[in-house]
């Protein structure tokens, strides 16, 4: 894994760790009364899904007296996202926060998020659909439950941008551009539905990537691209607004199923309080971390902002992708939660 050079550290500790996990198992409740759980995150302290998950545990564990203790890891002390999703499955671990991009192999219907350009550009309309939506809350978290992941919650940690070792303004401009993605292949056809050249890879391995020209670019919130120093080896940055960055809190269902009631109540209230801190979370941080982006005359960055008529001609390309994901990509229970997805942002609009 090459991650930038802070997190060193965290992957010399991986091994250990998981051999840690695998020898002690999930141990929910203890014989003292006490649950001591493990939730798992693929983003490093400071970052919106970690710092997400230690005040859930700071939460859980004063409004259960000291009952619940949670464990959190940083991204790294586990293995690769798609390993941390097989350790949440098999009950290695309790809670994780889980990407859609990841898992598209597996619940395909979750690539939904993937459609650039679906959801509103305002972000509290957004997240107000992801929190309400019947779409998102029974059809897609039942496909996901039925691969064992519960998705308790669905959030935006904020708008994506494009950065590039060149300019990216027009569709043109990703003609034969290597372009960064996550594991899904309907992530890929979009990158492909504007000419570039999509390459599938973990974040642990970006950094170094781009910086060797390995991929020229890469789509991430404000935040992320900041805080992992992306913009330290990109030259150019796109205020694209093209898409959210949605992840789920997730719980493994049998775990969760099994736990008495009141406990389980609390998790929910939990879980329920963490979803407008988490809204303040990721837009504090997406704010603060452009103009560090942008007062960084060390390593400049031009920022160029897409005009709407610019965001138009994307906007043209990735309409089609919708067609691509409803006729290859899912069956008709996928096909219908789109449109009911569909009413639903209408309604918000
Ligand atoms: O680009 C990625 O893969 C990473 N981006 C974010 C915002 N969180 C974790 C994820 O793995």
């Amino acid at each position: 894994m090459f991650f930038k050079k802070r997190n060193w550290k965290a992957i010399a500790l991986a091994g250990a760790v998981t051999l840690g996990l695998a020898a002690c198992g999930s141990e929910s409740a203890g014989g003292d009364g006490t649950y001591n759980w493990q939730f798992v995150t693929e983003e490093v302290q400071g970052q919106v899904q970690y710092e997400y998950a230690a005040e859930f545990a700071e939460l859980l564990n004063e409004k259960s007296d000291g009952q619940i203790n949670i464990d959190v890891f940083e991204f790294g002390q586990l293995g690769s996202e798609v390993d941390q999703v097989e350790q949440l499955q098999d009950g290695i671990v309790e809670f994780a926060i889980v990407s859609p991009g990841f898992t598209g192999g597996m619940v395909a219907e979750g690539q939904v998020f993937a459609l650039q350009f679906l959801f509103p550009d305002d972000q509290e309309k957004t997240q107000e659909i992801l929190n309400t939506s019947e779409a998102l809350h029974s059809h897609l978290a039942g496909m996901y439950e039925a691969h064992n992941i519960k998705p308790l919650a669905f959030f935006t940690e904020g708008a994506m941008q494009w950065t590039g070792s060149r300019e990216l303004r027009t569709p043109a401009d990703f003609t034969g551009f290597k372009m960064r993605t996550q594991e899904s292949p309907l992530i890929m056809e979009s990158y492909r539905a504007y000419g570039a050249d999509p390459s599938p890879l973990s974040w642990s391995e970006l950094y170094t990537s781009l910086d060797r020209g390995v991929v020229d670019g890469q789509e991430n919130p404000i935040f992320f691209i900041e805080d992992a120093s992306f913009h330290e080896v990109q030259d150019y940055m796109t205020i694209s607004n093209h898409n959210n960055y949605v992840a789920m809190t997730t719980v493994n269902p049998t775990f969760y199923n099994e736990l008495p009631d009141d406990i389980r109540a609390l998790i929910d209230e939990t879980v329920e309080e963490m979803q407008p801190r988490v809204f303040e979370m990721q837009k504090e941080m997406n704010e603060s971390l452009l103009d560090s982006i942008i007062n960084n005359t060390d390593n400049p960055t031009e920022v160029i902002e897409l005009t709407e008529a610019e965001r138009e001609e994307f906007r043209a390309l990735a309409i089609p992708v919708r067609d691509f994901f409803r006729d290859e990509v899912v069956g008709d229970k996928g096909r219908e939660m789109l449109e009911l997805l569909e009413q639903e942002i209408a309604a918000h609009e």
